[in-house]
């Protein structure tokens, strides 16, 4: 049974799963789904009760949340472990996780990228106040991760990607498309290396998203 992943094209989340589902090497079926606009099918809504994407569908399986979602493909598949092993390591990875969820996904994304470059992209009108007040509260965010961040690996927790890198290298990729976060992000070396380090990977490249399609 093929893999079902209802998403939406420019959403930071549904670039996640889509990655983790490259990285793993697993084939599945897109079904675009824009939470943003009004009129979202009771059908997802079953599904999704929040309106959030993505969902994950799996025969009779249907699962909702990222991070439930990258685990449940990690775990439930074969293809290159995407996890540490040891128990710190994987404390670390949730850690990390959970810091991006909780303390990055607004300021990075809802405010930073989307006030300081994709509203621009659009046409759509920008709220300055927003920008700004992404980015008084992006740096606390970029310095938690820059001192969790391995100091000698191309990778968050080490040598290997893990669920963390593929977890929080959407948000600040999009954080980074705006010229005050670029700005930011160079101030932290050990989180610019591993931006680039990232972003030359395959599955990043063949799975980010086209703004201009
Ligand atoms: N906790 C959710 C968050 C997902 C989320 O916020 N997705 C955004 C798109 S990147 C969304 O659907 N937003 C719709 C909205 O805010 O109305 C998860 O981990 O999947």
């Amino acid at each position: 049974m093929t893999l079902r992943l209802h998403a939406y094209r420019h959403s930071v989340y549904s670039w996640i799963a889509r990655l983790t589902l490259h990285e793993k090497g697993l084939a599945y079926d897109w079904v675009e789904i824009d939470p943003f606009e009004p009129g979202v099918p009771a059908s997802f809504l079953e599904m999704q009760p929040f309106c959030r994407v993505p969902v994950l569908v799996d025969g009779d399986f249907q699962l909702y949340e990222t991070g439930a979602i990258t685990r449940y493909l990690d775990e439930g598949f074969e293809g290159p472990a995407l996890q540490p092993c040891d128990a710190k390591g994987r404390a670390r990875q949730a850690q990390i996780v959970s810091i991006i969820d909780s303390y990055g996904y607004w300021p990075l994304v809802r405010q930073v990228f989307v006030h300081g470059w994709y509203r621009q992209k659009m046409g759509e009108v920008t709220d300055p106040a927003e920008l700004s007040a992404g980015l008084a509260a992006s740096p606390r965010l970029l310095g938690a991760l820059e001192r969790l961040a391995a100091p000698d690996g191309s990778y968050l927790l080490g040598d290997s990607p893990t669920l963390a890198d593929f977890h929080a290298f959407p948000m600040i990729d999009y954080f980074a498309m705006a010229e005050q976060g670029a700005a930011q992000l160079r101030g932290h070396p050990r989180l610019s290396v591993w931006h680039a380090a990232m972003a030359a990977r395959n599955a990043v490249r063949v799975t980010r998203p086209d703004f201009d399609a």
